[in-house]
């Protein structure tokens, strides 16, 4: 019965296939591939199976990976832990989401981290609205770096949706400090200083709005504004922000610490997709740190929203504008500390810069164009560039659905005139690929072993799950002469970027610190109270306020019922006591919505008003215990009334 089952299935999808192919084919026919929607959508040729590994993709039960990869997960707004080579899922760090595991977005030390950086402005837009915005876009995670590799202290990433830049400490793996910037609409490109080290965190402003945007202009849009801002990634405050012409896609830096650049696919700074992309021509914009840095000592800016602004469009010293074919999208810099390549996106081309020239660019000694040292034709629809630190570039085709590998120096040689070609070759995925990574690639130690390419389209490469389909995050061999796939891994939406690190470079611990800063707030208080959060569990009521304290070692709470009265605001305190690896607990009242994580060591708190009388029972909702079903006790809520 099974066997003839999966007999049917194979035909029926053979069939599918031929005619899906065909159809394709007689829409091309009739129709011409008129369109970018059309000629992603055309039939891709099915892929050969995987192809056998130079290196050993199987990670071994108890076998640890030898990559730590941050993915970034797009409108889901969390950011995700994977290991490379097994490509198993490790974890997930909420950030810009609300999370029905951890209580983020419900617990108080969640809640101050969510709102405490947001604008005035957002925070009274806000406050009916449980104080902070339950969505994010989180496209680019990036991690800090110390002269030119990573430090393993932070990543820093981008909220598109509402405008924030957050970060997430990664000796614990949680989000400490989420900023919301001021004058800027969207971050859409962020990057992070590379030398001496992070240091700033860069975050691009996509669109244009008035300066303020307090609804005095509305349908004006040659009065809009894109803005770059420069983070401190130590203090998380906006350290600067220049107002630039055209508006801000990608961002990278270079190694000296000098230059950061950005593309821009809007130089027309249009408000339709026709007016968008009405130029032939659209623009990279370059940064000087150090005039940039000089003019704010000086105070040879604007304060706006309380941060110091400076204008860069043309004609300013803090600018220059280098003008590459239409609508480039990603930029990425090569390892080895000089070029820099940004990709073309409607243009089949990439455009290679020498940061060595921006100094001469900067002091009028050479023109725009004089810093362009190669710019190879690679194929439809170029989005980011990846590097394996041995000259040879991989950059991703969504149009082709393919990775094309090209070599740098081939590319300059050719741009001089020389009859070579750079293009070394080109690799099918599976499909429409937007970013893709190399192992340390984006650092002076680029292995050259792996390659990860986001897919954003899955098609038919996995069970079907409905309409909605999950992203295909594919792993490639790239230690040898040619490219081999070798993994297929299915994603929920919608990783747009990931950034692979060596785990030598990260040391996560494993037990909290009860001196971390992270729940500061509830020691502070519990010291007022007269509590030993490590000890004590009582419930102190002061007015209306009724703060409870209790323990969690497994399998019990330090109180196996508390009671307050109907109307009152009560905040749980819950201290996991238990300094054993891996013993988490949680903290769930049912029926009041109320959930927490309780890692070890480590004092979680959540505030909320006793609406409802009667009796609610609490749990341990973390498995912790052969007893942990019965880890439990009662919240009383005494009626008003009485
Ligand atoms: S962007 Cu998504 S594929 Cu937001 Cu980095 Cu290029
Ligand atoms: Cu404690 Cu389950």
């Amino acid at each position: 019965m099974s066997n003839q089952e999966g007999d049917k299935g194979v035909s029926r999808r053979a069939l599918l296939g031929t005619t899906a192919a065909a159809a394709g084919v007689g829409l091309a026919g009739g129709a011409g591939l008129t369109t970018i929607a059309e000629a992603q959508t055309k039939a891709q040729p099915k892929a050969p199976a995987a192809r056998p590994a130079v290196h050993k993709t199987e990670v071994a039960p108890g076998e640890l990976d030898e990559y730590y990869v941050f993915f970034s997960s797009g409108q889901s707004g969390e950011l995700r832990i994977v290991g490379m080579p097994s490509m198993r899922e490790l974890m997930r760090v909420p950030v810009f989401n609300r999370c029905s595991a951890t209580g983020w977005g419900q617990t108080n030390e969640s809640l101050k981290v969510l709102t405490e950086g947001l604008t005035p402005e957002s925070r009274e837009f806000l406050k009916n609205r449980g104080g902070t915005y339950m969505n994010g876009d989180l496209h680019h995670p990036h991690i800090s770096f110390t002269n030119g590799t990573y430090d393993g202290r932070y990543a820093f990433m981008n909220d598109k949706a509402n405008t924030r830049v957050a970060r997430v400490r990664l000796d614990v793996m949680k989000c400490d400090k989420i900023i919301q910037l001021p004058n800027q609409h969207t971050v859409h490109g962020l990057r992070v200083q590379k030398y001496p080290r992070t240091g700033y965190v860069f975050a691009n402003g996509e669109d244009g709005v008035p300066l303020p945007n307090d609804g005095k202009i509305l349908d004006k849009p040659k009065e809009y504004y894109s803005i770059f801002t420069a983070v401190d990634g130590d203090t998380m405050k906006v350290a600067w922000q220049v107002i630039v012409d055209g508006n801000l896609d990608n961002v990278d830096a270079d190694y000296q610490g000098k230059y950061a650049f950005a593309t821009c696919y809007n130089s027309e700074g249009g408000v339709t997709l026709a007016e968008m992309t009405a130029n032939e021509q659209d623009w990279v914009t370059i940064f000087n740190i150090k005039r940039i840095e000089e003019a704010v000592k000086k105070g040879d800016y604007k304060e706006m929203g309380g941060v110091p602004v400076l204008d860069g469009r043309h004609g300013s010293p803090y600018t220059r504008y280098v003008p590459v074919s239409n609508s480039p999208h990603g930029i990425n810099t090569a390892p080895d500390g000089i070029h820099v390549v940004a990709n073309g996106k409607l243009s089949p081309t990439v455009t290679v810069f020498d940061v060595r020239k921006f100094d001469d660019l900067f002091d009028d000694k050479i023109k725009p164009r004089d810093v362009v040292v190669a710019e190879p034709e690679l194929g439809l629809g170029p989005l980011h560039t990846a590097y394996d630190g041995k000259g040879n570039a991989y950059t991703t085709l969504f149009i082709d659905s393919q990775i094309c590998k090209w070599n740098i120096d081939l590319a300059k040689r050719a741009f001089k005139g020389e009859k070579v070609d750079p293009i070394l070759q080109k690799l099918d995925v599976h499909y429409q690929p937007g970013h893709n990574h190399t192992s340390m690639g984006q650092t002076k130690e680029a292995d050259g072993k792996w390659l990860i390419s986001l897919n954003k389209f899955s098609k038919d490469r996995f069970l079907n799950v409905g309409p909605l389909k999950p992203e295909n995050d594919q792993l490639i061999d790239i230690s040898g002469d040619k490219m081999a796939l070798v993994h297929d891994g299915p994603s929920f939406a919608e990783p747009h970027d990931a950034t692979i690190v060596h785990r030598s470079k990260i040391n996560p611990i494993s037990i909290w610190d009860r001196a971390d800063p992270f729940f500061a707030d509830a020691v502070k208080q519990a010291k007022a109270d007269g509590i030993n959060l490590e000890a004590d569990s009582k419930v102190i009521r002061d007015g209306n306020k009724v703060r409870v304290y209790m323990t969690s070692t497994a399998p019990a709470f330090g109180l196996e019922k508390f009671t307050v009265k109907q109307g009152d605001e009560v905040t749980v305190y819950v201290t996991n006591i238990d300094a054993v690896e891996d013993l988490t607990h949680g903290f769930t009242i049912v029926n009041y919505g109320i959930a927490m994580e309780v890692a070890p060591q480590a004092t979680a708190s959540v505030t909320f008003t006793a609406g409802k009388a009667g009796v609610y029972w609490y749990y341990c909702q973390w498995f912790c215990h052969a007893m942990h079903m019965e880890m439990k006790g009662r919240m009383l809520v005494e009626p008003r009334s009485v």
